[in-house]
């Protein structure tokens, strides 16, 4: 019997293509141009599987196209699966997995250097610096926020909510307070577990984002939530641009109501709202949460190995639906 056919939406690291190559037909993407809506549809006709990630949106009416559909399995590179509508995927008898785990404390190391950066005004400072409008040494310049005793607010106390905790907590003497939706812990760290999303943005210095985008999520930290947060304090998104209404956020942060942001994610990716861009006190990084060599060859050999678990008819490390 001949190998599956697998077609590969972007470059992935050379270890990743390496294996797939021996493990399948692959049709690879060396120049890592992303797929159109319409050669997404022709790929699930042709393909056995497909290893995709969050630029490709797999929406109902993709998922649903006429015609043959040859695919029985989207192994998608993200722990996130908001660009796969998972109803749809189900109907269809399509298997989706991701990549969770291997991808934590590289996101949890990300959140809390934007933490970091939002509280020491470091974007603003550098900005000021690359100007050459930064005179000299000042007492009272640029003075920013100490992390010691301050409470983290994280929403979605999830993998990746609970390795932020553990950082700011054992690091940085932060207090955790978290929301989530369903009961967590117990912890190797105190934290104060609220039922209410507003009272957590009430008690939080920092509040951190760490819950999927999409679905009921989208919206989820609205111009309310933002009033409800205390004054002065700090909101840090590494998880998706939706969970938070990005003009609402722009007005708090441009009227001094919240000190500052840090955010990795955008509701439109790669459009960065100008209302954002324009302000000193954010740091906007470009979807970076997962960026690093080893996290990104372990995500990559993470959805090979859903990918021949699947072919092989054993059980799959990370099934999704
Ligand atoms: C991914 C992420 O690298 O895993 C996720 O959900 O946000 C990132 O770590 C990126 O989204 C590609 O899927």
């Amino acid at each position: 019997m001949s190998p599956p056919r697998i077609i590969v939406t972007r470059k992935l690291p050379k270890p990743v293509e390496d294996r797939l190559r021996d493990s399948f037909i692959v049709a690879l993407n060396p120049d890592d141009t992303p797929f159109t809506s319409d050669r997404l549809t022709l790929a699930l006709k042709h393909a056995d599987g497909m290893l995709c990630t969050v630029t490709d949106l797999f929406d109902e009416e993709i998922l649903s196209a006429e015609g043959r559909r040859r695919t029985r399995i989207i192994a998608n590179f993200g722990v996130g699966v908001n660009n796969i509508d998972l109803d749809a995927a189900e109907a269809q008898g399509l298997t989706i997995t991701n990549t969770p785990d291997v991808l934590t404390d590289a996101t949890a190391d990300l959140a809390m250097a934007l933490i970091l950066a939002a509280t020491r005004r470091m974007t603003e400072s550098e900005a000021i610096l690359r100007r050459g409008e930064w005179k000299q040494f000042a007492p009272t310049g640029f003075l920013g926020t100490g992390l010691q005793g301050k409470t983290l607010g994280i929403v979605g106390m999830g993998r990746i909510g609970e390795a932020t905790a553990r950082r700011a907590h054992f690091g940085f003497g932060m207090k955790i307070a978290y929301h989530s939706r369903s009961p967590k812990g117990p912890f190797d760290f105190p934290a104060d577990g609220l039922t209410s999303l507003k009272r957590l943005l009430a008690v939080s210095d920092v509040v951190s984002l760490h819950l999927p985008g999409g679905g009921s999520n989208s919206g989820l930290i609205s111009a309310e939530e933002l009033a409800a947060m205390k004054p002065g304090a700090y909101l840090v998104n590494t998880a998706r641009g939706d969970l938070v209404n990005e003009a609402a956020l722009a007005h708090a942060l441009r009227e001094g109501r919240l000190a500052g942001a840090g955010l990795d994610v955008f509701a439109e990716e790669p459009h960065v709202p100008e209302a954002l861009l324009t302000l000193p006190n954010v740091t906007l990084l470009p979807h970076i949460g997962s960026a690093t060599v080893e996290t990104r060859t372990a995500m990559g050999m993470l959805a090979v190995d859903n990918l021949e678990a699947f072919f092989d008819g054993r059980e799959l490390p990370s099934k999704v639906v």
